[in-house]
Order: structure tokens, then C-alpha cells, then sequence
């Protein structure tokens, strides 16, 4: 047999499965599986492996050890293989990796491959576009320290491990690994390389419940571990590389921690770093330490006295935070301030017409705008925005506030959200393909601060609770921005809608109101959109009867050229409610935006076009549901599809009448016209 493959399990299954998965598809099966399950539970580590189908090759599962080192050591123990491999179970390696390696092995002790690291599993690097791929590779970069040199990607002839007596000190936490490659590589010159066997070595993208251990493992730790494997690592192996890594590990992690308020263990890992021959460094640093904190404490001063952006948020901090909260005055915010909209407006709305006098309505609204009811604008990240945002009563927000906002006590924050989740949200997602690897890390953290969140339906509540781990008040009222579906379909209403925008009022109305792309965005910032309906033909098919509204999502920064269609097509990305463009349109194109729910209480027809949903569901997010089975309108991919739907739309009516009730009786049922009075009720209470 050629080689055993060493993975120690930590109860950690989110990406085993994946690990499972790369060694069922080897290019060579000659090979044996040990499982050391450190700590876990071995019946699910056996049901995990069953269910990855690798069938072709031994497994043996072993229980015990305790931390990562022990677990190789027992795996080792027991390996038959000529060479022995080690991998995380939470990594994988590409297909030809193990025949790669093999073929390089011939007379040597030690082959190694290339290690990468990354945020994503193996079907969403190979399909997806380059952005990802350059996101993988900056963190490449950001890396190359001690800390970097592990064992994981190389192929050991297992021989000549046993000869030399090779373990892993099983009193390190977190670097054992560095001492074993040291003795490894120090001991032999039979090394080979194989760059092309690639080891990808996973970031997990959920630090609050499935933490790595390294994202686990705090600053001082890391310090403490890395310089005492240093320490063990040189004795072993001479080689200029290892200095060279302990400078750069010195410089990025040991300085900032020096540097840094956290105090506990700076004496010890200074000695460490003494005993690594960091003397000059370490004395440097001590005497700069004072000169370095009074020189930054200076920096900070001169840039608060220049720069515009320091002074707000000192401002912020010192002054606004201190100031009384008055509990009447109001922020709010829909889309990040780029529109006057959804629910929060029609909360607004609410509060300024039953209780004119009590409270004071300030909006973050990215453009000037004339307001009704005369609230008061603010720009976001403003200095006003702060000092509203430090002392205002309530919060009415339909997104994430953003990360420096700190929540007063006796402040309440009505989180409106923007829609009945069809993609997968937050700690439902598996991959994370935005620009933020980070993501959930970070609306964990702003979720903590919402004291209320509305739920349209019972589908979204349970959702909600789970995708934002959130254990405040549910408010099961339905959306406020949907009263109006409700009560404002009247013709004046449609007339005065059309006439606003200044379309016909004889023809009919097409929306189409798709929504974004995770991995579709532009460096500089926004999210990119190529428009896949084809106008022209679109126009020439249904010019006569019909004109056509087309909305991008708020992310969106690509704008529309819709010059050779002027009088057929319509650009209503920048209109500011969506609800409004809902009432005057006879049918709704969309695809996975959650328009449809809201949409489906006018009872009006649907075409989803979906000209991407494998990718989009299978890769980028995945749904909470089948779109196939439910979906209340036909899924269409491409324009001729779209157009013969639009021409023969009765059929389409008769035949998802009955969806469509089911439809409507699971989302909708909750929202009848009085949505906001509920929640006005539930959280003004003071007030109203
Ligand atoms: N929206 C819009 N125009 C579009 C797309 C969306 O005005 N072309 C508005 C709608 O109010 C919609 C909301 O933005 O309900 C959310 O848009 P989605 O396309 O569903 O996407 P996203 O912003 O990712 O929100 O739980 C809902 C999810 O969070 C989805």
C-alpha cells in the first residue's frame, strides 16, 4: 500500500464531508484512511464516511488523543503505508495531489507539495470567476511567516520517519507542527518537490461557531507557541529560512502584541523572543515601546487635529456618546440611505400622521431629498448621522448598521429587515462568495444589537431566528411596506403612479426587477449587472401591448443604456419604492430576489427567469426553497421563453392558479393591510 492518510477529527464536521470527498477522488486509490477522532463522536465520523462513497480504499477509525499532535502520533502508530500523509479535516487536496507526490518519491524521504489556503470549498474555486480566485490570493500573501510551516501537503516516507524516531510534541496547542518538519527536513537530503500536488488548507468562514484553531487561538498564544517551536525548530534544522520567517512572524504578530493594551504574558514572550536570539529586536522594541506609544499617541493627535474623519469619531466617542439618549427622537434608514422606502417609511409615515407632535424623524438618505412630514437628513457616516445615531430613542433600520455604531442602553432598535429569504442568509450559508470572507463574523455582531425584527410570515420568522442566531423579540406582524398592496390598488393611485414616471397610460406594464450576484462586483465597490433580456426582441414582440419597467437592485452601480428603446423600456432603478412600481405593473419578471413574496399579495402574475439558477443556487447561496416545486409562475431562461409566457399569459394564469394559492396562503397570509399599525403598536409602546 502506498500511503496512509493521517486525519485528526475535533468534532468538526462542517467541511469533512469535502476532505472526504478529495480522497474519493484521487487520481490513485492505493492508499489507507486513518481517522483519529480526538474527542468526537466516532458513529457520525463513520456516517460521514459512508455517505462520501469512498469506497475503493481501507479506513480504520481510532479514538483518543487529545489536541491535534497526539491524534498524528496515534495515527502514525498504526500506519501501513510506505508514506505517511497528514490532513486536517477540514482541508481537502486536488485530484491528482497523492499521484503527484508519488511520483516524485522514488529513493526520497520526503516530498513536498505547494499549500494554499482559502475560504472556499472545491466546487466553488473551480466554477466560479476570478474573483475569487484573487481573493484567495491576497491572502496568500498576507501569510509567509514561521507560523506558515507545517506539515500538511508533504508526503513522508513513513520508514524513515520511524527510524528517526519522529513525533509531534504533544505539549503544543497550535505549533507542533514546526519542530516535526524541522526534524524532517534537518535529517535528511533525500527531498523532493512536487509543486504541483496542491494541499488547500481552509479559512472557516464562521468564526463564531466553527472557529479554526487558529482563528481560535488568541495573540499571545500564538506568540508563546510559535517562538518555543522556533526554539525546538533550530536545533533540528539549519537552514537561513527559519530566521529569515521568525524576523517576518516577529515583525506581524510579537511588535502589535507588544504594542498592544492586552498586557497578560508580554514578560514571558519577551524572554522567549531573548532565547530565540531576538535580543536586539526585543530591546529595540522595549526601549522604542515608550517613544513608539507617545509617537503614535502623537500621530493620533495631529490626524484628529487634520483629519476631518478622526475628529468625528472622536467626537463620536468622547462627546455624542456621553450626551443624554432622548427616547422621542428617531433614525431611520432604508438601503443604506439610498432610497425613501420600504418598511421604515411606511413606519414614518405611521408615526408622523397619528402622533405628529412626539416624536422628532431623522433619515439617512444618501441624496437631498424633500421629505414628507418634515423629518430631518442625515448623511450616512456623517458627523450629524453620529450625533443622532449616539442619542437617538430608536433605530428603524432595514439593513445592518454599520460596525462602529454602538448601541445605548435604553436605545431600541427595530430591525425591519428587506424581504422573505429565498437565497440562504448568514450562518444558513455555506460558502460565503462575497467580497467579505468575514461576513457572518460580522452581522453576528450587529444582530446582537437588534431588539426587534419583523417577520412577514412564519417561514421568515423561523428562518430569521436561525440564520441571525437571534433571541430578541420576534414581531410576527408582516412587512409594513406591504399595507399598501393592500389597500392602495385604486385607479387614482395607478394614474397618479404612471403619470409620475411618465409612461402610458394604455399600455400594460412589465416589471423586471432581478436581483444581485455575490461574486459579480466591481474592485472600487457596488456590484456589477449585464442585462440577459434581450430588448430588442422583447420590443419588437411586445411593443403594442406592453411597456417594460426595469429596476436593478440597490447594490447595483452598473447603469442601464436604454436609449434605443425610449417610449418601451423604462429605467426605475433609482425610483425610490418598489412597492409604488408593484402596483401599476400588470406581470413581475424577477428571479431570486425576494420581490416575488411581497409581490404575490396582488395576486398578479409571475415569470421567473432564471437564466443562472444552477450556479447560483448550487454555488453562490443556495434556497430555503425549492423553487420548482413552488414557485407560483413558470421558470424561463431566455427571452423567447419570457415572451411566448408574456403572449399566452392566461395559460400561464389558469395553470398555477392552484400554486399560487398555496403560494399566497404560506407568505402572505400575515399581511392584510395593517402590518404597520401592529408594529407601531409592539415597539412605540411609550408613545402610542
Ligand atoms: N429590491 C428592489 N429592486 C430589485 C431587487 C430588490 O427594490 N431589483 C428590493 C426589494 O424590496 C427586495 C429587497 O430589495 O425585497 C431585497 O432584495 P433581494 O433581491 O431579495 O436581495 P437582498 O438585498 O440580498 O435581500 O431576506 C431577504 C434577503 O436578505 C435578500
Amino acid at each position: 500500500m502506498k500511503a496512509s492518510i493521517i486525519i485528526p477529527v475535533h468534532n468538526e464536521w462542517n467541511y469533512f464531508q469535502e476532505c472526504l470527498n478529495g480522497l474519493q477522488q484521487q487520481t490513485i486509490q492505493d492508499f489507507e484512511v486513518i481517522v483519529v477522532c480526538d474527542g468526537c463522536d466516532i458513529d457520525y465520523a463513520k456516517e460521514i464516511w459512508e455517505r462520501a462513497g469512498v469506497r475503493s480504499v481501507r479506513v480504520r477509525f481510532l479514538e483518543g488523543g487529545t489536541g491535534v499532535a497526539a491524534a498524528r502520533n496515534q495515527g502514525m502508530a498504526v500506519a501501513e503505508g510506505e508514506f505517511l500523509l497528514f490532513h486536517d479535516c477540514d482541508d481537502y487536496i486536488e485530484k491528482e495531489a497523492l499521484e503527484l507526490l508519488l511520483a516524485e518519491s522514488e529513493n526520497v524521504d520526503v516530498v513536498v507539495g505547494t499549500k494554499k489556503y482559502t475560504w472556499y470549498g472545491a466546487s466553488v474555486l473551480v466554477e466560479s470567476d476570478s474573483k475569487l480566485l484573487q481573493l484567495n490570493q491576497k491572502l496568500q500573501h498576507e501569510r509567509n511567516t514561521i507560523e506558515d510551516i507545517s506539515v500538511l501537503g508533504m508526503l513522508i516516507r513513513r520508514q524513515y520517519a520511524e527510524r528517526e524516531e519522529l513525533q509531534f510534541d504533544e505539549s503544543f496547542l497550535y505549533g507542533s507542527d514546526l519542530p516535526f518538519v524541522a526534524s524532517l527536513m534537518g535529517r535528511t537530503d533525500r527531498v523532493e518537490s512536487s509543486p504541483k500536488a496542491v494541499y488547500w488548507k481552509r479559512e472557516h468562514n464562521d468564526t463564531i461557531n466553527h472557529p479554526s484553531l487558529f482563528q481560535r487561538t488568541d495573540r499571545a498564544t500564538r506568540c508563546r507557541e510559535i517562538l518555543r517551536a522556533y526554539l525546538a525548530a533550530e536545533e533540528q534544522w539549519d537552514t537561513p529560512v527559519l530566521r529569515e520567517k521568525l524576523q517576518v512572524f516577529y515583525k506581524k504578530v510579537v511588535e502589535p502584541f507588544y504594542l498592544s493594551p492586552e498586557s497578560e504574558g508580554k514578560e514571558e514572550i519577551f524572554s522567549l523572543a531573548v532565547q530565540c536570539r531576538m535580543e536586539r529586536e526585543t530591546a529595540d522594541l522595549r526601549r522604542k515601546g515608550k517613544s513608539l506609544r507617545r509617537r503614535k499617541r502623537l500621530k493620533r493627535l495631529v490626524s484628529l487635529m487634520t483629519s476631518r474623519t478622526e475628529m468625528k469619531f472622536f467626537l463620536y466617542r468622547k462627546i455624542f456618546l456621553k450626551m443624554k439618549v432622548k427616547k422621542d427622537w428617531i433614525v431611520y434608514e432604508s438601503f443604506f440611505g439610498k432610497s425613501y422606502s420600504d418598511s421604515p417609511r411606511y413606519i414614518y409615515e405611521y408615526l408622523a400622521q397619528h402622533f405628529p407632535k412626539e416624536y422628532k424623524h431623522v433619515w439617512v438618505m444618501k441624496q437631498k431629498k424633500k421629505l414628507p412630514y418634515g423629518g430631518t437628513e442625515v448623511k450616512r457616516h456623517s458627523l450629524r448621522f453620529l450625533y443622532y445615531m449616539a442619542r437617538a430613542g430608536y433605530f428603524v433600520f432595514n439593513g445592518r448598521q454599520p460596525l462602529y455604531i454602538q448601541k445605548r442602553e435604553g436605545t431600541v432598535f427595530l430591525e425591519t429587515w428587506h424581504g422573505t429569504p429565498l437565497k440562504k442568509l448568514v450562518f444558513d450559508m455555506n460558502e460565503v462568495t462575497m467580497a467579505n470572507p468575514l461576513y457572518k463574523a460580522d452581522v453576528y455582531r450587529q444582530s446582537r444589537d437588534w431588539d426587534y425584527l419583523i417577520a412577514p410570515n412564519q417561514f421568515s420568522a423561523d428562518i430569521f431566528a436561525r440564520c441571525f442566531m437571534f433571541e430578541n423579540t420576534m414581531l410576527h406582524t408582516g412587512y409594513p411596506r406591504n399595507d399598501i398592496l393592500h389597500s392602495g390598488q385604486g385607479a387614482e393611485r395607478i394614474e397618479e403612479i404612471k403619470s409620475e414616471l411618465g409612461i402610458p397610460r394604455n399600455k400594460k406594464v412589465i416589471l423586471y426587477a432581478p436581483t444581485w450576484r455575490d461574486n459579480e462586483f466591481h474592485k472600487s465597490g457596488g456590484w456589477k449587472f449585464s442585462l440577459k433580456l434581450d430588448l430588442e426582441k422583447m420590443q419588437q414582440a411586445l411593443d403594442e401591448e406592453y411597456v417594460i419597467l426595469l429596476r436593478t437592485h440597490y447594490f447595483v452601480v452598473d447603469g442601464l443604456d436604454l436609449a434605443p428603446f425610449r417610449g418601451f423600456a423604462y429605467d426605475v432603478s433609482k425610483y425610490d419604492d418598489i412597492a409604488r412600481l408593484y402596483l401599476i405593473s400588470d406581470i413581475l419578471i424577477t428571479d431570486y430576489s425576494s420581490v416575488f413574496f411581497d409581490y404575490a399579495n396582488l395576486k398578479r402574475p409571475m415569470l421567473f427567469f432564471a437564466y443562472d439558477i444552477e450556479k447560483y443556487r448550487d454555488v453562490l447561496r443556495g434556497f430555503y426553497i425549492d423553487m420548482e416545486k413552488e414557485l407560483p409562475g413558470p421558470i424561463v431562461h431566455t427571452t423567447e421563453e419570457v415572451i411566448t409566457k408574456v403572449q399566452n399569459l392566461s395559460d400561464v394564469i389558469g395553470q398555477y392558479q392552484e400554486k399560487y394559492n398555496v403560494f399566497y396562503e404560506k407568505y402572505c397570509n400575515w399581511e392584510d393591510g395593517d402590518s404597520t399599525e401592529r408594529v407601531v403598536q409592539a415597539v412605540f409602546k411609550r408613545k402610542a
